[in-house]
């Protein structure tokens, strides 16, 4: 099949001369010159309001980067996944993550299956084990109330659900603690456990295949906690559950079928957090917030699958990125939430993008010529401010900003919200109109330190709000981001769905591993095996209990 690539079709050529035009202009003359601007360029979608206004475009460039989406087939792309087609062709599977929010009523045939029932089935046994962990029904060994829950995974069976949880606090069980553990590190899990009562902890090990590293680590260690706290194996059964695709593999860790809850591999990792990955945060916000959340999901679907594409937020926004990514030159992309609780927001972006779109072959596996995903990064505000702000207003690189608030606060303390808000509008504005130098002057600012007070302005900025932070909205904010990255993909012709890239140093770490405590010969490159040799040695004699200097190599 002949790759098709993006900088060969006509939109794209437009786009580039469009660019020069345009990259000349400054948001100041963009605003001045046409007053229904901001009106015009805000959008809604499934409850979230979303103002393109401050990014360096004009509507001709919307049109082109729309005929552009047109061009590369984004329509069909898009329709091919709602049908459950294979469209993540290097792994041959269907991506169906708008099928775990698909409600009861609906169906979608996959093979000669209906996925739907088996979703639901699911959710509901999801339901009944979260529901009695939450009512105390459901009991630990000694007969203890679960008071704790520990999610043991990692990557997209950790960042979902950690990144969730956080973000919903206010609508979880205060009396249940939730905690996540990711990293092999074993730092990770014994701080998780230190202070936790064996006799009232659960844990969820969520593991798509079950045979992840770091997860499979952390779960025995946990295990082997608890029989050595617990006295028996026979804990296990009340003690933990998995979510997991790989029923044998789970049973050969000694968990029982009944406490196992499936899904499916056409839910790729990182979109799984609506899956049961998401038990522990249903466990914490109860089975009917978990709902809702899968609402806003669905919502936001079908406002990208039927919206038309110039009023289409997801679209809208996926192809901003591409406008910035590969006219600009923007090789980064900054998102800072302003509301504490979606601290972790940006570091699930950063897989989201990164891992969907972080590809330099096409989906027919040739070499792009072309810019793909940008390094996403980010702190809430108002912290970032205090920190990277800087860059972002006089740093000399161009970084696109997404700001995320609400109108509601979750605390009572009503004035800081005000506060909050102000912030984040004040951002925006000095990104995109800056203070120019005679203004500066104006103000009586010593001549010498004009310069260093001047704001050029003309920096980017989306602003997203919805009216609270809520599991429905929570959920339609993901599913906004899941479909921006698709409509990426869609016009990098690239594979958002797979993640090959992470597997070497996967396959190296396996080699590795036993070269660090053996006397093995150890063959890599010299540097790597330079290390080895060292760590080996230090590891050695401090197993023999010798006294390190240092400094001593
Ligand atoms: C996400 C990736 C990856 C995956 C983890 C954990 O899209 O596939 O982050 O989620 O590697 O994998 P398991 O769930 O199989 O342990």
């Amino acid at each position: 099949m002949a790759t098709r690539v993006p900088p060969d079709l006509p939109a794209w050529a437009l786009l580039r001369e469009h660019y020069r035009e345009v990259s000349a202009r400054h948001l100041r003359e963009l605003f001045s010159t046409d007053p229904q601007r901001a009106r015009d360029l805000t959008f809604e979608a499934a409850g979230w309001r979303v103002d393109i206004s401050k990014h360096r475009i004009t509507r001709e460039t919307i049109g082109l980067l729309i005929q552009l989406a047109e061009e590369s087939g984004l329509v069909a792309r898009r329709e091919a996944m709602f049908r459950g087609e294979r469209i993540n062709t290097t792994e041959y599977r269907p991506v169906l993550h708008i099928a775990l929010r698909l409600p009861r009523s609906r169906s979608l045939i996959v093979g000669d299956q209906d996925v739907v029932p088996q979703v639901h089935q699911v959710l509901d046994r999801m339901a009944d084990f979260a529901t009695r962990v939450r009512l105390g029904a459901w009991k630990g060994f000694t007969g203890e109330r679960i008071r704790n829950v520990v999610n043991i995974g990692i990557g997209g069976s950790d960042l979902g659900p950690a990144m969730v949880h956080e973000a919903l606090q206010f609508y979880a069980d205060p009396n249940l603690r939730v905690r996540f553990v990711s990293n092999v590190d074993g730092s990770d899990l014994t701080l998780a456990l230190r202070d936790l009562d064996p006799a009232a902890t659960l844990f969820v090990v969520c593991s798509k295949t079950f045979t992840t590293l770091e997860t499979m680590t952390n779960a025995r260690s946990a295990r082997a906690w608890l029989i050595s706290k617990l006295g028996s194996e026979r804990a296990i059964a009340r003690h933990f559950v998995a979510v997991s695709t790989n029923e044998a593999a789970v049973r050969e860790f000694g968990i029982a079928p009944e406490n196992m809850f499936v899904f499916w591999d056409w839910v790729g990792g990182r979109y799984s957090v609506d899956s049961a990955i998401g038990l522990s945060v249903m466990i914490a916000i109860g089975p009917e917030a978990f709902r809702e959340f899968l609402a806003g999901f669905h919502a936001m679907d079908e406002h990208f699958r039927s919206t038309p594409l110039h009023r289409n937020v997801p679209v809208l926004l996926g192809l901003l990125g591409v406008w910035y990514v590969n006219f600009f030159g923007c090789q980064t992309w900054a998102v800072v939430p302003y509301d504490h609780c979606l601290r972790r927001l940006p570091a699930y972006l950063q897989q989201l993008v990164m891992e969907s779109n972080g590809k330099s072959v096409t989906l027919q596996g040739e070499a792009v010529s072309y810019a793909t995903a940008p390094v996403v990064w980010g702190e809430p505000g108002t912290n970032g401010q205090h920190s990277f702000f800087q860059l972002l207003h006089q740093g000399t690189v161009l970084v696109p900003c997404d700001f995320i608030g609400f109108c509601e606060p979750q605390s009572d303390l009503l004035h800081h919200h005000d506060l909050l808000i102000a912030n984040m509008l004040a951002q925006a504005e000095a990104l995109a109109f800056g203070r120019s130098a005679e203004e500066v002057a104006a103000r009586g600012v010593a001549p010498g330190l004009v310069p260093h007070r001047t704001f050029l302005g003309n920096r980017p900025s989306t602003i997203l709000m919805a009216p609270k932070l809520t599991p429905r909205s929570l959920g339609a904010l993901i599913a906004l981001y899941e479909h921006a990255v698709f409509t990426q993909g869609a016009i990098w012709n690239i594979n958002s769905f797979d993640q090959w890239g992470v597997e070497l140093g996967k396959e190296l770490a396996e080699r590795i591993a036993p070269e660090l405590c053996t006397d093995q010969d150890v063959q890599h490159d010299a540097s790597t095996t330079q290390w080895i040799l060292y760590y080996r040695e230090r590891r050695a004699r401090e197993r023999r209990g010798e006294k390190i200097p240092p400094r001593a190599h």
